[in-house]
């Protein structure tokens, strides 16, 4: 069928395809535009991110700096409209999507909503608002793609609308089921076969302090896929002090990443400190009795 054909039967396609050259332009299409706004407020997000974790932490992570690009990036190569910007940018926000969901900081908001020592329940609000507007970009970039290399009308498709209520549902239904999860921060001491157990998240324990018998071993667990180094000593007023306290038990750059690491035993009844290298603030008193 010719392009001459099919616009004589539907003049209102005044929106599909007619070019095929590598560097042609497309009239701007639905999907397209969706996905060039999701990716603007996704890049400008992780920047304002970036941003803040600069100010507050003094250096931006790695992901949200690579998310702040591939978003940003994505949306620039969309607004040449190119036939194949959609295709790059399926790839690109497929790449981002994998980023957000295995952030550690993102998978331990989303498992601990409201206990997450990174902001709480307002942390876990973005990191699902930033999630939905990364699979509204990636799914508009495959709509675009397909429709750009398809015959046909490159108007919105009639499962759009249903699309987009799905994902408005998702958000609504995991901001409310994180509102009402009942939790609260461990403080009494957990036991793993027998040996008292903390757990780590992205960048904290999740217990500031613990209580351990007398010549007990200590099992600290990494619940999300971060690097750890653990020593001796605290962080005093964002300064790492290493210290080696009597009785003891040795500590030095014992590496976890979302596995798990024992300690001690701790020989002698007395107050010790671990803290972690990596992640400023990341202390753990250990009590012995
Ligand atoms: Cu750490």
């Amino acid at each position: 069928m010719s392009m001459e054909t099919k616009k004589e039967k539907d003049p209102a396609m005044n929106v599909e395809a007619t070019q095929t050259h590598l560097f042609s332009r497309q009239p701007p299409s639905v999907l397209g535009r969706i996905a060039f706004w999701a990716f603007l407020v996704g890049g400008l997000g992780g920047l304002g991110g970036a941003i803040a974790l600069t100010i507050f932490s003094g250096s931006p992570s790695q992901d949200i700096v690579i998310t702040t690009v591939v978003g940003l990036a994505s949306a620039g190569i969309l607004a040449t409209r190119f036939r194949w910007a959609p295709l790059v940018t399926t790839l690109l926000g497929g790449y981002n999507l994998y980023l957000v969901f295995t952030e550690p900081y993102v998978v331990e908001s989303l498992v601990h909503p409201k206990t997450d020592p990174q902001g709480g329940f307002g942390h876990f609000v973005g990191v699902v608002i930033i999630s939905a507007v990364a699979i509204i970009a990636f799914g508009g970039s495959i709509g675009a793609a397909v429709q750009n290399y398809r015959q046909g009308s490159r108007q919105a498709p009639r499962w759009l609308p249903s699309a987009l209520s799905l994902v408005a549902g998702l958000v609504i239904g995991a901001i409310f089921i994180g509102a009402i999860a009942q939790e609260s921060l461990a403080t009494g001491t957990t036991y793993t076969n027998g040996v008292p157990t903390v757990h780590m998240g992205a960048g904290s324990f999740l217990q500031p302090s613990v209580t351990i018998p007398k010549g007990s071993k200590l099992t600290l667990v990494d619940d999300v896929a971060a690097l750890h180094i653990l020593a001796n000593g605290s962080w005093q007023n964002g300064v790492p002090k290493t210290t080696n306290e009597p009785d003891a038990p040795r500590v030095n750059n014992v590496q976890v990443k979302g596995g798990s690491a024992e300690i001690g035993p701790f020989s002698a009844a007395g107050t010790y400190h671990i803290y972690c290298e990596v992640h400023q603030g990341m202390n753990l008193e250990i009590i012995v009795q």
